[in-house]
């Protein structure tokens, strides 16, 4: 087994204390620092880039050359290509348009511009090769931490790329997006396992226990954030929605759940399919998530290299929009709305507000959610009773990408920023969005208000679901 990611970057450390310690580190820097006192902007901005640099160099050293020059699969660009595109965003923001400086490879802009090549022709393009990509991010790295030392990060500061130290965080987590990205494709490539990490802690005595579904009351909630330093543009401004009781499943719908939909023939009645993803499935013979395997009477699936029974109390993954809309339409249910989600992830009936997380407004610790590819799988349904929200639902963070049924769209207000191709362009009907985070994404980007979003079709992505319902009347107690 070749280089073990979970051992060398900080948020994908094992649970060791000292692991535990790292990834706490990671999500609240102030323990860098050794003191209690939050960091300062550019001491926070330092220890994301270096952590985010950990796990892409743990994810590219972990495969040969050959393999980081490979397309694993038409959906997925070259690992070597997703290298030297951070090293590339990371020149273009942080050292020309920071800095102010002439930049290092300004030539390279085009080979490495996501919207010039779609992802299937990307082998094509001249890329830099393993050994050029590796220099050419650490040579953009040397200069981003120059640019930042001699930078004015007060949140005063007038310029708005700057305060907050924002756009080093935002570089910081376009590294850890496209880390996540890399570790998709590792799922995808063939042939024995290269990453690994200790599975995570079995489920705590009262997940058998739960109830299927809690009430989220109706009401008005803030959704979106004004405040939040690094939040991205899609997650602004906050504003108010009224958001009618509702009731959403305590846990994400578990393998075992979703495999009673298979057996009873889910996947060959119209009736649970919406026109489109009834097609989808004609068109494409889908039976089951991505990876799984018939095996007699039951499944395995493959995850990292590894073929394993499919565990039955793990929250279901890889699966598509259309699949997830289906499930739910069977078991008499629907989607949660993103502002459902989001409600029932942040709202609290007590004082009114919306919490950065389900739990309150610390950052992300390891009890709280199954975050920063400290595991290579989902925690089994019914984990971290200490991350839950003020309704009871728990793993709204973490674990999985939650499916939800509305489309990408702006919030009012919204303003492109700093730049209309992260978010604007996809806005529209065509891409529906996704909340939560899964266990290979970074706390850093990962919050109550962040937007994920994707075709109806994916499935290499980590995705799965929660269901809900109306409350009916007299239900809003
Ligand atoms: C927000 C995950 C949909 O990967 O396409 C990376 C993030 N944007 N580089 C993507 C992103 C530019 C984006 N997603
Ligand atoms: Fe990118």
């Amino acid at each position: 087994m070749a280089t073990a990611a979970a051992d060398t970057a900080a948020d994908t450390a094992s649970t060791t204390s000292a692991g535990a310690a790292a990834y706490g580190a990671l999500a609240d820097p102030g323990a860098l620092a050794g003191s209690a006192e939050p960091a300062e902007p550019s001491v926070r901005a330092r220890a994301a880039l270096e952590a985010a640099r950990r796990r892409t160099l743990a994810l590219t050293d972990a495969v040969s050359d050959e393999d980081l020059v490979a397309q694993h699969s038409r959906l997925m660009s070259p690992l070597v290509w997703d290298l030297a595109h951070i090293g590339n965003q990371e020149e273009l923001w942080l050292v020309r348009e920071a800095g102010g400086r002439p930049g290092l490879r300004p030539d390279l802009d085009h080979v490495y511009d996501a919207f010039q090549t779609p992802r299937a022709d990307r082998p094509a393009l001249p890329m830099l090769g393993p050994a050029e990509a590796r220099a050419y991010a650490d040579a953009v790295r040397a200069e981003t931490l120059e640019v930042l030392a001699a930078a004015d990060t007060s949140p005063g500061q007038a310029e708005p790329l700057l305060a907050d130290g924002f756009v080093f965080g935002m570089l910081a987590q376009h590294e850890q997006q496209h880390d996540e990205t890399m570790l998709a494709t590792h799922q995808l490539r063939k042939g024995p396992p290269v990453l690994d990490a200790p599975a995570p802690p079995p489920a705590p005595a009262d997940a058998a226990t739960l109830p299927r579904e809690v009430l989220v009351p109706g009401g008005p909630f803030a959704m979106g954030t004004s405040t939040e330093p690094w939040a991205l543009d899609n997650e602004r401004p906050a504003h108010t929605v009224e958001v009618p009781a509702f009731w959403l499943d305590t846990v994400p719908v578990t393998n075992g759940a979703y495999r009673e939909f298979i057996a009873a023939g889910g996947y060959r009645d119209e009736r649970w399919w919406t026109p489109e993803g009834w097609q989808h499935v004609q068109d494409t013979g889908l039976e089951a998530p991505l990876f799984w395997s018939r095996d007699g009477d039951g499944w395995t699936r493959r995850r990292f290299g590894h073929v394993e029974p499919v565990p039955d109390d793990e929250p279901v993954l890889h699966v598509c929009w259309y699949e997830a809309d289906a499930y739910a339409r069977w078991a008499g249910r629907r989607l949660p709305t993103e502002a459902e989600w989001e409600k029932a992830a942040r709202h609290d009936p007590a004082s009114g507000r919306s919490r950065r997380y389900p739990w309150g407004d610390g950052d992300p610790r390891p009890e709280h959610a199954n975050l920063g590819q400290r595991h290579l799988q989902p925690a089994p349904a019914g984990s971290h009773p200490a991350g839950a929200a003020p309704s009871g639902a728990r793993q709204l963070i973490g674990d999985v990408w939650e499916w939800t049924a509305s489309d990408f769209t702006p919030y009012p207000g919204f303003t492109a920023f700093p730049y209309k191709e992260y978010s604007e362009v996809f806005f529209g009907p065509e891409y529906k969005v996704l909340r939560g985070g899964a266990f290979g994404v970074s706390p850093v980007v990962c919050r109550g208000t962040f937007r994920n979003w994707d075709y109806p079709v994916r499935r290499q992505i980590f995705a799965g679901f929660r269901t809900a319902r109306d409350a009916g009347p007299g239900e809003d107690a």
